[in-house]
């Protein structure tokens, strides 16, 4: 985008951040402004319904499986009011992911490259069919986690996030890379911060089996290797994106239908503080992440400090805003979708170089606007790999 454009309309919240003394485009460091709400207060913007156009596995080995077998069953316990899991229950024997092999967005990838015939355009057109051959007719592609980020950033005031963007073929390929609070927080986890990450894999097996009648079973040990993910596509305003994010279970309901469903477990109020919290704080990500990819309920387990959990509450995805509304200053979902609107539209405005092994890197930490590099050549940052590139 061009400085004058930026300055010419009062509305638009670019900025430049830097300029260089020798005014080089390529040394410019631009930046969106994301503290002032009122930039961001307007109707909510339309967002598409977002619609499944496939999805994978992930085995338990992370080997990416392009099938459903890993899609599981919600096990609907009887009383909501009575359950009793032990999530320490298995901890020892619990097989985890490598955490030091660092995924991009490879699993996306694959399955891309398994489902283009899934990106045609629809037309008549049948020159030039090799050179189109390649284009995804998409603007974004990302997972749903790095969206839900987005959406939450103009509320967030603990952590940050850095994003590799790749503009390849006319789509923005985006990845996100840790933030250096977030390596060293991962360092500095005690032994139990680590057992307590592992709750919520083990709750999942409490509820979920081969078919809803099954009986969970909770001896076996569990892991947080298998995964099955759902590829959407959705379009916000002018953008359009495909993304994947995973899915817990499918609830086969009698009286709703068939839908998804997603697990979250939540320490046991005690004191009317936490609640607020509670609905500061936790709804938000809960509701961006499930409404992001159009999942309705979500069903949490209330534990206590020794990780058993003694009740399940159900939410509907839709009425998280509403629960939130009575706290001061709540947040606001128009406010999150108009944000992630005018990030796109920056994206768009900042990475102009086509090219798969160009990275710009976009940064944002809490109280400060987000910036965005200049272009990054062959960088430590590069992730669209040569498989998926050469073919
Ligand atoms: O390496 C990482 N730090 C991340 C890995 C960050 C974000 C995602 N991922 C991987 C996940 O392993 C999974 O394959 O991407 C895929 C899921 O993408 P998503 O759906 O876009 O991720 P997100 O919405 O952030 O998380 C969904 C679920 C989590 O559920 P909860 O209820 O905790 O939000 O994906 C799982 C987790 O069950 N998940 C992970 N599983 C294993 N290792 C991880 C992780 N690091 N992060 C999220
Ligand atoms: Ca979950």
């Amino acid at each position: 985008m061009s400085l004058k454009r930026a300055r010419s309309n009062e509305d638009d919240n670019f900025n430049n951040a830097k300029k260089s003394k020798q005014d080089d485009a390529n040394l410019q460091i631009h930046s969106l402004n994301c503290r002032n709400h009122s930039n961001f207060d307007k109707k909510f913007p339309h967002f598409r319904q977002p619609s499944e156009i496939g999805s994978f596995s992930l085995d338990i080995n992370r080997r990416f499986d392009h099938s459903d077998n890993q899609l599981k069953a919600y096990v609907k316990p009887p009383n909501y009011d009575n359950v009793h899991f032990d999530l320490r229950q298995g901890y020892s024997t619990m097989i985890r992911k490598d955490e030091s092999k660092k995924e991009y967005i490879n699993d996306i990838l694959k399955w891309i490259l398994k489902n283009q015939a899934k990106f045609a355009l629809q037309s008549n057109r049948t020159d030039d069919l090799e050179k189109t051959k390649r284009q995804l007719y998409t603007d974004f592609i990302c997972w749903r986690g790095l969206l839900t980020k987005f959406l939450c950033t103009p509320y967030e005031n603990r952590e940050g996030w850095c994003v590799a963007i790749t503009l390849y073929n006319g789509t923005y390929y985006l990845c996100e890379y840790d933030t250096e609070e977030k390596k060293q927080h991962t360092l500095n986890r005690t032994e139990r911060d680590e057992e307590m990450c592992c709750w919520g894999w083990k709750f999942e097996q409490y509820l979920t089996g081969d078919s809803p009648t099954s009986v969970p079973d909770t001896d076996k040990p569990y892991n947080n290797c298998e995964a099955f993910c759902t590829v959407v596509r959705s379009r916000l305003n002018t953008h359009s994106l495909v993304f994947s994010g995973e899915v817990d279970a499918v609830h086969t309901d009698t009286v709703q239908g068939k839908h998804y469903v997603e697990f979250k477990t939540c320490r046991d109020f005690t004191h009317p503080r936490q609640y607020t919290s509670f609905k500061r704080y936790k709804l938000i990500k809960w509701w961006a992440q499930s409404f992001l990819v159009g999942i309705p309920e979500i069903i949490c387990g209330y534990r206590d400090d020794d990780g058993i959990v003694h009740r399940l509450q159900s939410y509907n995805t839709q009425k998280l805003p509403d629960i939130a509304k009575d706290i001061p200053n709540t947040w606001r979902p128009n406010i999150c979708f108009n944000f992630l609107d005018q990030l796109l539209s920056f994206i768009k405005s900042v990475v102009k170089t086509d090219d798969s092994s160009v990275v710009h890197l976009l940064e944002w930490s809490p109280g400060k606007p987000v910036i965005c590099s200049k272009p990054l050549h062959d960088s430590d940052y590069n992730f669209l790999p040569q498989w998926y590139t050469d073919v």
